[in-house]
């Protein structure tokens, strides 16, 4: 049955093999799941900064503790009561939202019999403008194991307030919503949360971490759904264009790889290939460096493997360099108010409103750049960084700098940059086996805690680097993962974003090798994500080193 529109069916074009046979698999459920389970409160929690203004953000959740479940003998909740469910997917995609969705539908249908779940197409606009359709089983089947949102779809939308949300939550009468996003929509789902019980609703919130970026993690919630797919589909093209740039030996290849804001998939696909450069954004902006440091560092590399005969090579750069160079930082933060306030005009009286230093970097940049600076920003207000050619402009950048250090001697071949963005290639392949049990767990944990009478809770699958069978489940208090930020004179909450930690196992293995990687080729090529033999369950270096440091 579907209100509100029919999405077309999922296989009308044709299933490929592989996806025929995903679809057939029957997931692994952590143990805890699998027989009656009670929910244990932990002690009561804080938050991640600035605990006076979140109690005052959040009245009714400040302070909750998280959830556990464990075995038990008698059930959580009553197996005879039903419940009306919704979902949205909020975001860019990312691996494994389905399989969330697929997880929550089983719980239901297992244990709380006769329930409905809605699933609100378009992302957040769905709920404000009822947009929904039913989930049933036949609805839900095509797209078992297999990637993409496409099931309901998603979106960028912001609920603006949540008082937008409640005529659809009370028209529905739901007892429950599941928002599956990242740092933004988690934040938006503890507003709900807390109005809802404010107006004492009976509607409870839980929230789902997804974003391959991987930055929405903490000490419960280990990674994001989705970074572990993208990472490995990432690193079999990095992979592959290794092997090209040795075989013809005349092209520096820059790929630029997504993570708006974090370099975790930087770092990864790193860790994963041995590129001869990687920049980690995160090291640029805590050594303060300039855009022409960079440019140098590269250079300085290109000549060092020149002298050793090698004048090709790969390098890596995370999509939100230039929002972490610190004087591009504040030109962004000043084009920002600029947009929010007034219209760019294409006779230049703008220009007069940035700082003169700003305004030099803006005039130092490559044409193409300038205009992709001034694109409109997100629903949030941020950069959209994915419109942003950092690669390319770090080739025209290099270029000069080469083009200088030739005319000095210093420097005698040819340069040849190739650039690749490697983004959207990787939101919407088929689940890693380990995103697919770890989505299918969460959508399943969120059932649970839902039908326990949980709200304001994240879902948390930890002690992954166990088989499945021995995960440990339960939901962490979404406020115990904020801070606040100022904004337009007021305390805003936020979610802070997890970057990578320098101090960090991941980005110190990496710091140890770079050097050799640099200038001999220790090129390492992952090949094609695999669903079965030796490597299909090997999880991503970060997860392992992490997991493996703080044990
Ligand atoms: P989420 O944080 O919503 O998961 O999205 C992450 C991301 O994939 C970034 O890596 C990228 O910058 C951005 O989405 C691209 O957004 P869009 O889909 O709007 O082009």
């Amino acid at each position: 049955m579907v209100a509100n529109g029919t999405p077309a069916p999922r296989f009308a074009s044709g299933c490929s093999e592989l996806q025929a046979s995903r679809l057939q698999l029957s997931l692994p459920l952590p143990d805890v799941l699998k027989h009656s389970f009670q929910v244990v409160d932990g002690p009561p929690s804080s938050s991640a900064g600035n605990p006076d203004e979140i109690a005052k953000l959040f009245p009714n959740l400040f302070g909750q503790p998280s959830a556990l479940l464990v075995p038990s003998d008698t059930s959580a909740a009553a197996s005879d009561q039903s419940l009306k469910i919704g979902v949205v997917l909020s975001g860019g995609q990312a691996p494994g939202g389905h399989n969330v969705i697929s997880g929550l539908f089983d719980y239901l249908e297992e244990r709380a019999q006769g329930s409905t779940l809605y699933g609100f197409r378009g992302g957040p606009a769905g709920i404000m403008n009822s947009k929904y359709v039913f989930l049933t089983s036949d609805f839900v089947r095509p797209y078992r194991n297999q990637g993409g949102f496409d099931m309901i779809c998603s979106g960028r939308d912001k609920i603006e307030t949540p008082e937008h949300a409640e005529e659809t939550v009370n028209m529905l009468d739901l007892d429950g919503l599941v928002v599956i996003g990242g740092d933004d929509s988690n934040t938006n789902a503890c507003l709900l949360a807390e109005n809802f019980r404010e107006k004492k609703m009976k509607t409870r919130v839980i929230g789902c971490p997804k974003t391959i970026d991987g930055d929405l993690k903490c000490k419960e919630v280990p990674t994001s759904f989705g970074f572990d797919t993208a990472c490995k589909i990432y690193s079999e093209m990095i992979g592959n264009v290794m092997v090209d740039a040795r075989s013809t030996g005349k092209y520096y290849h820059f790929v630029r790889l997504m993570g708006r804001a974090a370099s975790h998939i930087t770092l990864e696909c790193s860790l994963q290939t041995h590129p001869n450069i990687t920049i980690i954004g995160e090291e640029v902006a805590a050594t303060k460096q300039t855009l022409k440091n960079v440019t140098d560092y590269i250079a300085d590399v290109i000549c060092k493997r020149a002298e050793r005969g090698y004048n090709y090579g790969v390098i890596l750069v995370p999509e939100g360099l230039i929002d972490f160079i610190p004087e591009i930082q504040q030109l962004i933060s000043e084009l920002n108010e600029i947009l929010a306030n007034d219209v760019v005009d294409g006779d230049g009286m703008w220009k007069k409103k940035p700082g003169s230093q700003s305004l030099q970097i803006f005039e130092l940049l490559p044409q193409a750049i300038q205009a992709q600076l001034l694109l409109e920003r997100d629903p949030h207000g941020n950069v959209q960084v994915a419109k942003i050619e950092t690669e390319k402009m770090l080739i025209e950048m290099v270029e000069t700098e080469l083009e200088f250090r030739r005319k000095q001697g210093v420097y005698k071949n040819d340069f040849r940059g190739r650039s690749h963005f490697l983004g959207y290639e990787g939101r919407c392949g088929l689940p890693s086996n380990f995103d697919a049990n770890y989505c299918y767990a969460l959508g399943y944990a969120a059932g649970a805690l839902l039908h326990s009478g949980k709200t304001g809770l994240i879902s948390s699958v930890g002690n992954l680097t166990a088989p499945v069978e021995k995960w440990a489940v339960g939901g962490t208090a979404l406020t115990s993962l904020m801070d606040v930020e100022r904004r337009h004179g007021k305390f805003k909450p936020v979610i802070k974003k997890a970057m990578v930690e320098l101090e960090g196992a991941p980005f110190k293995k990496f710091a140890s090798m770079r050097e050799e990687w640099a200038l001999n080729n220790h090129y390492c090529n992952p090949g094609p994500l695999q669903f079965q033999g030796p490597t299909s369950n090997v999880t991503n270096h970060t997860l392992m080193l992490e997991l493996d440091a703080g044990a």
